[in-house]
């Protein structure tokens, strides 16, 4: 049987009703810039674009994040905004390395979409090599009126598409419409994405967790708990031994996990207490929430359901728990059994 390319797949499902011209436009631009931004990260060392990005005062340039940025996270942010100006399909564009929106230039038409993203997520391990991402996610525009960030501050429950790229040993571009997740593979060769994983399911129950251990003093009393059962294995309260990774790349940890399985954690901890998490909301946690959502999994703040939380900030942290369903529903229950045990006790 023939392959199907991305762009076959994506008539196919509007043409099922699933997705407009305007929304089918705009995923093939962003994939075709993915490619752009894969060659790119492919290059390494030989490209000139290792290394940390040279701010205006020649110091490190640094973002709104109070990141330094990386070359390639200033060069794949400049790659998907020109892709995205002229072709009719959005009315703005958010990004991590942006600390505002960025309306469509007058020269072009604006359409009914907004694209919010992290270009190149990962990025402090493009210098060892590790494999990064670029995660979008896309809204619908308010029609008739110039895009402002507060457009963009919708649940994720509002995202009409989400997706990733992953430049990895292979790239492949993950994605989501409403209607299951769906991987595509780069051929090189055609320069083209073919499907190669249709309708993606995480398997519900795991034996993996990926969590950045090193910050274990600084959670909160019922991640404690609930990482301590993990450790203690079969003897523990679980009864079963776990395994861990972490890549310290959300795409290529979240890819992991939408394809074995596993349960990815990003907790709230007292290093920067006022930051309720690492991980952003808008162009981080709902993306990958609505894909994991999509293949059968769960993604909760700990607390909350991701896709629920009402945005209040472009650029809004998040404490991140996502993968197999029974494991993020019992890291879940950690939290809410702590937190009604507080309210007993009036604590
Ligand atoms: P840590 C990368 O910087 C990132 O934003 C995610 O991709 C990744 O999951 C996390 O941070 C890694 O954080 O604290 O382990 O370096």
């Amino acid at each position: 049987m023939s392959e199907t390319s991305l762009t076959r797949f994506l008539i196919e499902a509007q043409r099922a009703g699933q997705l407009n011209a305007e929304l089918r436009l705009l995923i093939e631009v962003v994939a075709r810039a993915c490619k752009r931004i894969s060659v790119a990260v492919g290059k390494g060392a030989l490209g000139g674009v290792l290394g940390d990005a040279v701010g205006d005062s020649g110091g490190d340039s640094i973002n709104v994040q109070g990141e330094a940025q990386k070359k390639l996270d200033v060069l794949s942010n400049d790659i998907l905004i020109d892709a995205n100006a002229w072709g009719g399909h959005l009315a703005a564009c958010a990004s991590e390395e942006m600390p505002h929106c960025q309306p469509i230039p007058d020269a072009y038409p604006r359409g009914h979409y907004l694209l919010v993203f992290d270009p190149l997520d990962g990025s402090s391990n493009i210098d060892v090599n590790v494999s990064v991402g670029t995660i979008f996610s896309v809204l619908r525009a308010r029609d008739g009126v110039p895009a402002e960030d507060a457009h963009f501050l919708r649940s994720g429950n509002d995202q009409v598409a989400a997706g990733y790229c992953i430049y990895g040993p292979s790239t492949m571009l993950v994605l989501t419409v409403g209607h299951g997740t769906h991987a595509f593979t780069l051929d090189r060769e055609q320069g083209s994405f073919v499907l190669t994983r249709r309708d993606m399911r995480i398997p519900e129950a795991t034996q993996e967790f990926a969590i950045n251990m090193s910050n274990q003093r600084h959670w909160e009393p019922a991640m404690q708990g609930y990482v301590d059962d993990l450790l203690a294995g079969r003897e523990g309260p679980r009864g079963k031994d776990f395994n861990m990774r972490w890549i310290a790349s959300m795409v290529a940890d979240v890819h992991r996990i939408l394809t074995r399985g596993g349960i990815f954690i990003y907790p709230w901890d007292r290093k920067d207490p006022d930051k309720p998490g690492k991980l952003r909301l808008m162009y981080e946690a709902n993306p990958m929430a609505m894909l994991v959502e999509q293949a059968g999994g769960a993604a909760t703040d700990g607390r909350r359901r991701i896709l629920d939380i009402a945005p209040e900030l472009l650029h809004q942290r998040v404490p991140v728990f996502l993968g197999s369903r029974e494991e993020v529903d019992t890291a879940t229950a950690y939290h809410l059994r702590h937190d009604a045990a507080g309210r007993e006790s009036g604590r």
